[in-house]
């Protein structure tokens, strides 16, 4: 087994984090902040925000849901299916999670072998599901659910992909295009 650190403590962390969770996940029921919105109408935009993360099916976006999905990015870029990911084959990551513009090949690669594996790439932290889970419990509640609509509307972006790479790593030149 070849665990990254990043990876064992985002395991150990999930773990922790989840045995506190179970006691009463989402009972707690906090005043919506829009009083003029209809509750059941509500309730409809919070479900549906947390099954668009819920890749696992349980009714819940949790971290597993993060890990599901890297999984399923992993083998859609894996184009010639030897289970590591070249750099020609990770460049197109961003495209389909903007996450990875703030992690170019080299800081994936943590040991530095020219590939990125699956675990290298389920390290990778979404910045969306960070944004949202507030309170850091790998789990995005219906309160959380509803700050995060609340940002989108605020036109709040998770970070400013600009400023991702300033520390001189070498970054994908993509050839112009016209
Ligand atoms: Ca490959
Ligand atoms: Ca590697
Ligand atoms: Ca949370």
């Amino acid at each position: 087994m070849h665990f990254k650190p990043s990876a064992i403590l985002l395991l150990s962390t999930t773990i922790i984090l989840s045995a506190c969770a179970s006691k009463h996940p989402g009972e707690r029921r906090g005043a919506p902040e829009g009083p003029e919105m209809d509750p059941g109408r509500m309730e409809q935009m919070v479900s549906r925000y947390i099954e668009r993360w819920d890749y696992n099916n349980d009714g819940a976006a949790t971290c597993d849901d993060i890990n599901v999905s890297r999984s399923r990015l992993f083998r859609l870029l894996d184009e010639d299916k030897d289970g590591l990911l070249a750099s020609g084959e990770y460049r197109h990551a961003k495209f389909e999670d903007k996450s990875f513009l703030f992690f170019d090949f080299i800081r994936v690669d943590a040991n530095g072998d020219s590939r990125v594996s699956v675990e290298e790439l389920v390290a990778v932290p979404n910045s969306q599901f960070l944004a949202a889970d507030k309170d850091h419990d790998c789990r995005i509640s219906p309160q959380e659910a509803v700050g995060a609509m609340h940002d989108m509307q605020m036109g709040k972006r998770p970070a400013d992909p600009g400023k991702a790479s300033k520390r001189g790593e070498r970054v994908d030149r993509r050839p112009r295009d016209q």
